[in-house]
């Protein structure tokens, strides 16, 4: 017996011996992404998993699990932390409830268009590291959406429209935006968005051009007023332990299509964003801006959150906050 187990154990020994020496060793990684395959963000990782497959010679792989097919958004971070994934996606303010600086990208009119968002992205990335690190996980990259809008069935000029409507939001801070509009927020994951406006679970809801484009909004909504002010990113990341057992080799491999798929995506973004405008309204929708009064009701509630989120987010908070609005 014991001599079987030890030449089972020789075997396995010799085994790994000539498959790591072997330069076809291929190790596949698992990543979970939250959003569909048409989706820029998607399109943006399949050739940042792509580079980093050419960089180290076909040695590491990336199987992207699209679309919440692997893991839901909600799950994802802690699905790379405890490795069910290696890799993962996701919309940072979603997280908003775990830390504030997690949530300060989806309050209206922190940031406004991609020049802010990038501003806000290099000044808050230090603390978004630290607590990524704390939880065992890195950073890699930040992509930003386009700035958000509202979709309804009817015409609509003011907050006072909203009053009792159920309102499909997608994280703490949208929630929070449609309660001080009067509506009813219930949280809908994007993959969730036509079934959850098909069974009448919500009527309205906040998300980008693009969005509406990948839930086919066309299908249950009329209108598309183009708000703008709230660009909101999604984060990719890496399992800690994974990244530092790599040779340095590969983990500059990995940083550098990091630094590449920044800087890819956010033009990808804009671009997405026009195409996307032209989509909905060659679809049928009237796609507007909304006019000045309700843009000023908008504005004004953005106000009150970021108050409502410097009592929440600590001598961090406030130090960030005196740096940016400089
Ligand atoms: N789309 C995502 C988040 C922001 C966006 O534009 C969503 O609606 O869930």
């Amino acid at each position: 017996m014991m001599m079987k187990i030890a030449k089972c154990m020789l075997v396995a020994g010799v085994g790994t011996l000539a498959l790591s020496s072997a330069a076809s060793a291929a190790t596949t990684w698992d990543m979970a992404t939250p959003y569909p395959d048409g989706n820029f963000h998607t399109k943006n990782i399949l050739m940042f998993a792509e580079e980093i497959e050419k960089a180290t010679g076909g040695e590491f792989k990336i199987k992207v699990h699209s679309n919440a097919s692997l893991l839901k958004m909600p799950e994802i971070k802690r699905g790379v932390q405890t490795g069910q994934a290696v890799l993962g996606e996701i919309l940072l303010s979603a997280y908003g409830n775990e830390d504030p600086f997690f949530a300060l990208d989806g309050i209206p009119f922190v940031s406004t268009g991609y020049d802010t968002a990038k501003e806000v992205w290099d000044k808050t990335r230090p603390f978004i590291e630290s607590r990524f690190e704390k939880s065992g996980l890195i950073p890699l990259y930040a992509v930003s959406w386009p700035g958000q809008g509202l979709y309804t069935k009817e015409a609509v000029s003011s907050t006072a429209d909203f009053k009792g409507v159920k309102f499909r939001t997608y994280n703490a801070a949208t929630s929070r935006l449609a309660e001080l509009m009067g509506a009813v927020p219930t949280t809908v994951q994007a993959a969730e968005v036509p079934q959850a406006f098909a069974t009448g679970l919500v009527s309205t809801m906040i998300t980008s051009a693009i969005t509406g484009v990948d839930s086919q909004s066309w299908d249950f909504v009329n209108y598309f007023y183009d708000v703008g002010a709230l660009n909101n990113k999604n984060v990719v990341f890496m399992n800690a332990d994974a990244f530092n057992g790599l040779d340095p080799k590969t983990q500059e491999a990995i940083r550098n299509a990091a630094a590449a798929a920044e800087k890819r995506g956010w033009e990808m973004s804009a671009e997405a964003h026009a195409a996307s405008l032209k989509t909905l309204a060659d679809k049928g929708m009237n796609v507007a801006k909304p006019n000045d009064a309700f843009y000023g009701e908008l504005k004004a509630i953005g106000e009150q959150m970021i108050n409502e989120w410097l009592e929440k987010s600590g001598a961090d908070g406030k130090a960030f906050w005196e740096s940016y609005r400089k």
